[in-house]
């Protein structure tokens, strides 16, 4: 080790150091993973990086970063929640990013993503540069690492991972956890596989340095594996490892090693290290805390109407789009996206001609835009990565979820990753990602294939949540979450929509009204004093538009309709407004109610209308799994039949 090496490692040696000492003044909170005894790790891969590549890094991020970037009072501040940390104090020790350099620590979660942005450095921006993953040894037991290998394998993108093989994974052994051998894992799918150890270090570094040349000239992905031992507890104290084992590992330290062959200039490193921290550590210790009303609204979509948008605008809706079927309005609104903005990218399960998606509507446009519409393997957690990390490198990903059951699977994604991403890395990055998912039931599709499972993704600030229905054209709503949110958004398309034209018009004439957000509240308005408020989304509004027709032939009670296409951030203004005259309020969803999109509007409503929402009620699924019989299904899922009872009700109260 020369004497350079040793100056950056022990950098960040003695930061880390800092940082264990910090906690136990009390000065520091929550948690801190130290990669005390594996610097070389970071040093070794760090060191063939070039500006214009990114890492993407995991929990234990400190080494990482000072590799990246030496900035020693930034990082601190972070740590410490201050205003000048890299993240305003916003994402704390394991959520990192400043300069293509990103860290979370939710493990294995990062892979897909560092994909996705490989993907865009190589193919379609043609560009030099890389994107470099590392992961821990126990995370060879995610799955999503493996859909990752397999999806990265196959697509040939410009990416390499690091494991760090330290032996554990917290407090197990990983020889417990990791079944077969680690090399034969990656060539498995087909990727190039460099090893070598922080004990050898000239032969870390040579191989560190071929397999990042690897990647950059034949855009190819590949691992380097590096054996590696972790000197201190998993996070601050927590160490149950034998102390003989430890022992044994602090005699091989190759930081030890030097400082025993070099002893005066390691000392004096080591002062020079901790004149630095003193200073950093003073400086950061006289800053006020983060000012948290500044940003608060990061990576949160703005609600309707808090651009300034009045609510109070209702005009009729006018488009001439009720000529197609909605699959026909999905395709031409994807295919206007794709001939306006060349960053516009489809990818998902089986969306290339001739087959078109499972429910056609991407059909054609792989043929027109050979290369941006494309399929992937059934990987939904990994598709979705992919996505967010295209999107992080400045493309604008359209993926498809085949069935929304299984965006189930891609729930750490959206949840944990792409909706955090905005706000945590205090305004620095954005994920204009959209995420279709086909819902909703009555095609005999039976329990797991018919669900609409939206309702578990609100809620998640940072992630957008727009369902289609049969009356505002859906090409128009990509279109304004193309140029409007700058944060992921689920795409909610109920199945049973795409057969059915748009209409505007009631039967009866009547038209539909819009309040001119860029996501509006639909509204038909009742045939005279309305008694009712009736609120819908999505594949239930035609249901629903009978249900309400029926109530005034048959009952003489006079409903007003109301739809939101924009179902989490809920501009809950127009439904308030509508409620407070009628004090009556009928909320309908497709999916289960508990806890679900009607509970959250009739709370909403008795917390605004207190005292004034005299009646209210919800119709939803049955509380069982979808059943397959038609017969079973009809009973299942509400329906006008049951929607007109409710209102019925609601009013002779
Ligand atoms: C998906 C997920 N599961 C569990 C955890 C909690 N956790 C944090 S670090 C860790 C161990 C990780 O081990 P390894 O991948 O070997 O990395 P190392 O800590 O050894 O660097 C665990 C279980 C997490 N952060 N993410
Ligand atoms: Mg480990």
């Amino acid at each position: 080790m020369d004497k350079e090496l040793f100056r950056r490692a022990a950098l960040i040696r003695h930061f880390e150091e800092r940082l264990l000492g910090l906690f136990s003044e009390g000065k520091l909170s929550g948690t801190v993973h130290t990669c005390i005894g594996q610097e070389l790790c970071a040093l070794a891969v760090v060191d063939n990086l070039k500006e214009g590549d990114w890492v993407f890094s995991n929990h234990r991020c400190h080494g990482h970063y000072l590799a990246w970037s030496d900035d020693v009072q930034g990082l601190l501040a972070e740590i410490m929640g201050k205003p000048s940390g890299i993240c305003g104090g916003r994402g704390g020790s394991q959520h990192l990013y400043r300069d293509q350099f990103l860290s979370n620590g939710v493990q294995g979660g990062g892979v897909p993503i560092a994909a996705g942005c490989a993907l865009a450095l190589g193919k379609f921006k043609g560009s030099p540069f890389i994107a470099t993953a590392f992961i821990g040894d126990g995370t060879l037991g995610e799955g999503v690492v493996y859909e990752t290998l397999n999806l990265a394998g196959k697509l040939g993108v410009p990416l390499l991972v690091v494991l760090e093989k330290n032996g554990y994974a917290q407090s197990t052994n990983t020889t417990t956890t990791i079944s077969g051998n680690v090399r034969g894992r990656f060539e498995a799918f087909g990727w190039l596989y460099w090893e070598s150890a922080i004990w050898q270090e000239e032969e870390l570094f040579a191989k560190a340095k071929e397999a990042v040349q690897h990647v950059r000239s034949t855009r190819t992905p590949a691992a380097l594996c590096i054996d590696c031992y972790r000197l201190k507890a998993h996070s601050k104290g927590d160490d149950n490892r034998d102390a003989r084992e430890i022992a044994a590992y602090e005699e091989r330290d190759p930081l030890r090693v030097f400082a025993g062959g070099e002893p005066e200039t390691a000392r004096q490193i080591y002062s020079e290290c901790e004149v630095l921290l003193h200073d950093a550590l003073t400086q950061i210790e006289s800053e006020a805390g983060t000012d948290w009303t500044r940003g608060k609204e990061l990576g949160v979509a703005a609600r309707n109407g808090e651009d300034g948008t009045s609510t109070a605008r209702w005009t009729a809706i006018n488009s001439q789009s009720t000529q197609q079927r909605i699959v026909e309005r999905l395709r031409t609104g994807l295919r206007g996206l794709l001939r306006q903005d060349d960053k516009v990218v489809l990818l998902g399960e089986d969306l290339e001609d001739p087959y078109g998606g499972a429910f056609k509507v991407t059909k054609g446009l792989s043929t027109e835009f050979p290369g941006r519409v494309f399929n992937t393997p059934i990987s939904e957690a990994a598709i979705v990565g992919v996505g967010t990390g295209l999107a992080l490198a400045g493309l604008r990903p359209i993926v498809e979820i085949m069935f929304g059951d299984f965006i189930t699977l891609a729930a750490d994604q959206l949840i944990n990753q792409a909706s955090k991403f905005a706000y945590m890395y205090n305004g620095q990055v954005s994920v204009p990602a959209i995420i279709r998912a086909a819902m909703g039931g009555k095609r005999g599709y039976g329990a797991t294939h018919s669900q609409c499972l939206e309702k578990h993704f609100l809620g998640t600030p940072g992630l957008s949540v727009v369902a289609i229905n049969s009356v505002f054209d859906p090409a128009i709503l990509l279109e304004r979450i193309h140029q409007h949110l700058s944060g992921p958004c689920l795409f909610v398309e109920n199945k049973l929509l795409y057969a059915v034209h748009l209409h505007h018009q009631a039967q009866d004439g009547r038209v539909w009204l819009e309040n001119g957000v860029h996501f509006p509240t639909l509204r038909l308005e009742a045939p005279g004093k309305a008694e009712v408020t009736v609120v819908v989304y999505g594949g239930m509004v035609d249901e629903v538009e009978e249900a309400v027709r029926l109530a005034f032939i048959e009952k003489e009670i006079m409903a007003e309709l109301l739809v939101p296409t924009m179902i989490y951030p809920l501009d809950i203004e127009p439904i308030i407004e509508s409620v407070a005259g009628t004090g009556r309020l009928l909320v309908v969803e497709e999916g289960q109610g508990f806890a679900g999109f009607g509970s959250e509007v009739v709370a909403l409503c008795s917390e605004r209308l207190p005292g004034r929402l005299l009646a209210s009620a919800r119709v939803c699924a049955s509380e069982h799994p979808i059943p397959c019989s038609k017969e079973l299904e009809k009973l299942a899922l509400p329906d006008s039949a049951r929607v007109l009872q409710a209102i019925e009700k609601l009013v002779t109260r």
